[in-house]
């Protein structure tokens, strides 16, 4: 009897949900970066484990939403939650029990119901294990998780004994996906991806998250290769600037990078051509939202 279902991974920005729904694939599916609130819309990888179909759905990251763009991010995430046959819960080790933990205990009273929700102490490897004793006592004093899994989603320690269980609790049925399959996202937006994490690990502070990345055009060629379009829409002519950098040192930096990714993606050679535009409104623009994989009304 087969086995298949969706398990969301959901935690505050930087708990390593991304991290961890690449290693449980074997590929990088969903950007990482060391910064806040990366992960944009819900991105579906898919794992096989014994005869069950697990696919895990990333999520951004849930925080107290201000802007538009943060309203629409944290409401993918918790209808990530609400979708879904499991829930895992990710939370840092080092930081342990925050406000942010806190009020995201809150939105499970009401997302639990119905569906078991787990608990991934995530990033053990920067901890004593005594603390990791106290934070499990803690956080199932506030809450009844079906069970807790320590875990380094980086280096992989306890990541085996979570799939396995996940593939216990999928529902039976079906497989839901080719076996073979690994992603459920259009190839342009991986490609897209790709690009806004190289930009995001160059730039700093705000600019991140008021910039954003399309792929305008996507050509197969007769020889083979791709030839990929995009667009970088900034807010700000200063922005502009920033991000194609000296003598244009950074944006060339930023694009060698991401070809070499998508090349190793794809498995063949990519001809990557990148646009920086000022574009003052994209944060208003439900265009722009649609092409994330956002849900525009969302943020009203
Ligand atoms: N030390 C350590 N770092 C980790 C581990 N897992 C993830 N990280 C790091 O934590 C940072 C955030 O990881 P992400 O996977 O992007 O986190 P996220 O939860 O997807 O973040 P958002 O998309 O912003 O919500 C990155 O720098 C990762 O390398 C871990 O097990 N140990
Ligand atoms: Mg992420």
């Amino acid at each position: 009897m087969t086995r298949a279902g969706f398990v969301a991974l959901i935690g505050e920005p930087n708990a390593g949900k991304s991290t961890l729904l690449n290693r449980m694939v074997g590929a990088k599916v969903s950007i990482v970066t060391h910064k806040v609130q990366t992960t944009r819309a819900r991105i579906r990888g898919v794992a096989m484990e014994g005869d069950s179909q697990i696919v895990f759905v990333d999520t951004p990251g849930l925080f107290q939403p201000r802007r538009r763009l943060d309203r629409a991010m944290v409401a993918a995430a918790w209808g990530g939650a609400a979708d879904a046959d499991v829930v895992v819960l990710l939370i840092e080790a080092h930081r342990g029990v925050t406000e942010g933990v806190e009020r995201i205990l809150e939105g499970l009273a009401d997302i639990g119901k119905g569906r078991k929700v787990a608990l991934a102490i995530n990033k053990i490897d920067r901890v004593q294990s005594e603390v990791l004793l106290a934070l499990t006592k803690d956080m199932n004093d506030r809450y009844a998780f079906a069970d807790t899994f320590m875990i380094s989603a980086e280096k992989g320690h306890g990541v085996q004994a979570l799939r396995e269980w996940l593939a216990g609790e999928v529902p039976e049925g079906p497989w839901l996906y080719p076996e073979d399959q690994i992603a459920d996202l259009p190839m342009r937006m991986i490609a897209a991806e790709m690009t806004r994490e190289k930009l995001t690990l160059r730039l700093h502070q705000e600019l991140p998250y008021q910039m954003t990345v399309e792929t305008e055009s996507w050509e197969e060629r007769k020889d083979g290769s791709a030839r990929v379009e995009q667009i970088i829409y900034v807010v700000r002519d200063g922005h502009k600037g920033i991000v194609l950098g000296h003598k244009g040192e950074t944006i060339k930096a930023v694009s060698k990078a991401a070809r070499e990714e998508l090349t190793e993606f794809l498995g063949r050679k990519v001809h990557l051509f990148l646009q920086v535009k000022v574009r003052p409104n994209w944060l208003e623009e439900a265009e722009r939202y649609s092409e994330m994989g956002l849900d525009f009304k969302d943020g009203a």
